[in-house]
């Protein structure tokens, strides 16, 4: 039987869409597939090229998924990866001047889920209007001593705007950054019509709260793809504090025991002072616990 090749554009749990030409088709997995994906959580994501054979009403079945260039991926407990969109040519990390101010560990942070996933990075820096053009460059120098392309824009003054433009065209990106920043109001400026959606979940809402599970490609009018996905955002907040709250909440005794610590920001590895190791130490916690909590801290 002949195959035909698709590429998931949309995919909101159990159920996608491929593009097959300029089709949108919806799909299901095949049988083999699905038994697969009862042990590995989002077998097929956003960004994957997979085979399909149609059947008699156009909808297709996914027979195979083809190898991954790259994986947008969060890494959660165990050593278990939730992949959250394939394919994925670069991820832009966008963080804006002021309001809120730019934080360079947000952004190498987001560098490292880069080069972990096989993905190209490239740093923006919007809202340029806000801020001296010394600081814009001190806070650029390192990424770009480390070889990471930054591109500074404004909405109010078009800087950076075209720049931004050619970035994104004929690639398929990924839109990382705070709420704020300006990720919509660059997408916008740039193409009016599209209608385009980015990390549209959490905005005016709590965190993790009135979340879908859609993810989608959008295909840009010159060519090229965005991706729009709850997982950035669960990514986000996986890496910064959720992680560390499921953390202390699997550790009830540490959590208790680290209010003592000398350290506010304490790690309990090499700090003096500290009032896990002593609780560990006096046989208050398990040494066994507090290794494991170690490891999840990936201390
Ligand atoms: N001064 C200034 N404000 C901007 C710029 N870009 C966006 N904003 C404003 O920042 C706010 C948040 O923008 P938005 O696009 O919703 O951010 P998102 O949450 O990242 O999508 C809005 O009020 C925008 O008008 C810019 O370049 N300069
Ligand atoms: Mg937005
Ligand atoms: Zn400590």
């Amino acid at each position: 039987m002949q195959f035909e090749r698709g590429l998931v554009i949309r995919n909101d749990g159990p159920r996608m869409w491929a593009q097959i030409g300029s089709e949108e088709v919806p799909c299901v997995l095949r049988g083999k597939l699905k038994r697969e994906a009862q042990r590995v959580t989002s077998l097929v994501v956003v960004g994957d090229e997979v085979e399909i054979s149609r059947q008699p009403d156009g909808t297709g079945v996914i027979e195979a998924i083809l190898p991954r260039r790259s994986e947008l991926s969060r890494q959660g407990f165990h050593g278990y990866v939730h992949v959250i969109a394939a394919n994925v040519d670069q991820l832009l990390f966008v963080g804006s001047a002021q309001q809120p101010r730019f934080k360079l560990h947000l952004a190498e942070r987001f560098l490292a889920i880069a080069r972990r996933g096989r993905m190209d990075a490239v740093v923006v820096i919007n809202k340029c209007d806000l801020e001296h053009e010394n600081t814009l460059k001190a806070w650029a120098a390192p990424l770009e001593q480390a070889g990471v392309r930054v591109v500074f824009t404004s909405i109010m003054t078009g800087q950076g705007v075209d720049e931004f433009r050619s970035l994104l065209a004929g690639k398929v990106s990924v839109l990382a950054g705070q709420s704020g920043v300006g990720k919509s109001s660059l997408v916008n400026s740039l193409f009016p019509d599209a209608n385009i959606k980015t990390n549209t979940v959490h905005e005016g809402s709590n965190k993790g709260r009135h979340t879908t599970t859609t993810s989608r490609l959008y295909p840009l009018p010159g060519g090229g793809y965005l991706v729009d996905t709850p997982g950035i955002k669960s990514l986000e907040l996986m890496e910064e504090d959720t992680e560390d709250e499921a953390i202390n909440d699997l550790y009830p005794e540490v959590t208790e025991a680290a209010a003592g610590c000398k350290f506010r920001d304490c790690t309990h590895t090499h700090e003096p002072q500290c009032a896990v190791k002593q609780a560990v130490n006096l046989g208050k916690i398990r040494r066994e616990r507090y290794q494991n909590f170690l490891r999840m801290r990936g201390a």
